[in-house]
């Protein structure tokens, strides 16, 4: 039977604040900070138990090697792996920070994925994301691919790799409405308009891209651009103001450019759909980037009724807070809150819906080694917290020392869940 796995990354040794990315507030306020991988890693597990406690079926992403030598090598560093990190570290200690991100962590970018119901194949359709417009993600594909053909071999699933050209960010940019997670389903693309101070991460022309490959009906599929208030506040993707579940859309009422248009393309497409826009007055554009209230995961409960599994930051804004008191009581479709506390994520500008990939799938049909169980979650908390650093300052990126931690971390990890072949 399918339905809608989590896919978290489980987050790498290499966790640090580089402030690698233009447009995202909470990557360049933290700056030169000192990072806490292990905790960083443990939080991230944590999350995942507490969906596997709401009854979800959770999988995971592993972390990709770092430093990306080879990636160094293609921009002209020789020599053994320690020979070009250490002519990286000296000659450019920017590229060399890109080289050392642990950023696939946020696997809502790792792919688009279209269900079954929705593509002219009756295949799930996955499209590996290219991350072109940040050069410390756009090494993020090459391992990604593998990674994903692997857990998704079974004929039930078409994989396409990342589109050579545009700006494709992946799921973060892609919402999904449907009566039910097996119903067809409505998919909209949320693309940006370049002109603002921040770049535009998706590109519309890499969104349609991305709906051809998969087959999906024209009259099902909605291109909607971003709101340039959004972007130049800080949502440097859709899912920071907006996030959809089954028929239901929560949303900030500043998310889209647009939106009595999208508001009245959705209904006309799936008359049953929801939609809670959250208005300004309430909780402003700055509350929701600083809170990332709509960066929750919206979950439908075995039991029925929807939940959001929320950051612990929206607790603690008090009107963020107040607003949330408020939709729970009212006798709307969500109806319960979890928190859950991925500081170390937050602080580089990843939620906990950044931190997950949703595939609508038959369980049966994905590779059971990147499915997670409690006794799989306690071995992997024994590998990070036996090899995982337990800080990283700025400094210690240079540091041969740390790139061999890195490594023998994730070769540790890799040995523990059977996928030395990742290795
Ligand atoms: O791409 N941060 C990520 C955060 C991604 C969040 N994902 C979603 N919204 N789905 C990014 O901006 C920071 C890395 C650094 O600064 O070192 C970073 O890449």
């Amino acid at each position: 039977m399918s339905l809608e796995i989590n896919f978290d990354g489980i987050i790498g040794p290499s966790h640090n604040y580089a402030a690698l990315s233009l447009g995202n507030l909470a990557s360049a306020s933290n700056a030169g900070s000192v990072s806490r991988p292990r905790d960083a890693a443990l939080q991230g597990l944590a999350k995942m138990r507490a969906a596997m406690g709401l009854g979800l079926v959770q999988g995971f992403f592993v972390p990709p090697d770092r430093p990306t030598t080879g990636w160094l090598r293609q921009l002209g560093f020789p020599g053994s792996d320690d020979e070009v990190c250490a002519a990286a570290a000296r000659a450019d200690p920017v590229v060399f920070a890109q080289a050392m991100s642990a950023s696939s962590m946020w696997t809502a970018n790792a792919a688009t994925v279209s269900p079954a119901p929705d593509t002219s194949d009756g295949r799930c359709h996955l499209s590996i994301a290219n991350l072109a417009r940040m050069p410390h993600r756009s090494h993020e594909a090459t391992a990604t691919e593998r990674q994903v053909r692997l857990m998704f071999g079974h004929p039930a699933f078409a994989v396409h790799p990342a589109l050579p050209t545009f700006g494709d960010e992946g799921a973060a940019n892609h919402m999904r409405l449907a009566a039910s997670h097996d119903a067809p389903g409505v998919e909209v693309f949320v693309y940006g308009v370049e002109g603002g101070p921040f770049p535009a991460r998706q590109s519309r022309r890499a969104s349609e891209a991305v709906a051809r490959r998969h087959g999906l009906d024209p009259a099902r599929t909605l291109f909607v651009e971003q709101s340039p208030a959004a972007i130049a506040a800080g949502a440097f993707h859709n899912d920071v103001v907006a996030v959809a579940n089954e028929a239901v859309v929560f949303m900030h009422e500043l998310a889209f450019a647009d939106p009595a248009g999208f508001a009245a393309d959705l209904t006309r497409l799936l008359p049953e759909a929801t939609i809670i826009a959250v208005p300004a007055v309430a909780v402003s554009l700055a509350d929701a980037i600083e809170s990332y209230l709509f960066n929750s995961q919206l979950v439908t409960l075995p039991a029925g009724g929807m939940a959001l599994i929320l950051p612990a930051e929206a607790r603690a804004n008090p009107r963020v807070a107040a607003y949330l008191d408020a939709l729970v009581a009212s006798n709307g479709p969500i109806r319960a809150l979890q928190f859950v506390e991925v500081r170390e994520s937050m602080r580089n500008g990843g939620g906990p819906a950044c931190l997950r990939l949703r595939v609508v799938a038959d369980p049966a049909t994905v590779d059971p080694r990147f499915l997670l169980d409690a006794a799989k979650a306690d071995r992997i908390e024994r590998v990070v917290g036996e090899h995982w650093p337990e800080v990283i300052a700025p400094a210690d990126l240079a540091s041969p020392g740390l790139w061999h931690h890195c490594r023998q971390a994730r070769a540790k990890l890799l040995v523990a869940l059977d996928l030395s072949e990742l290795g």
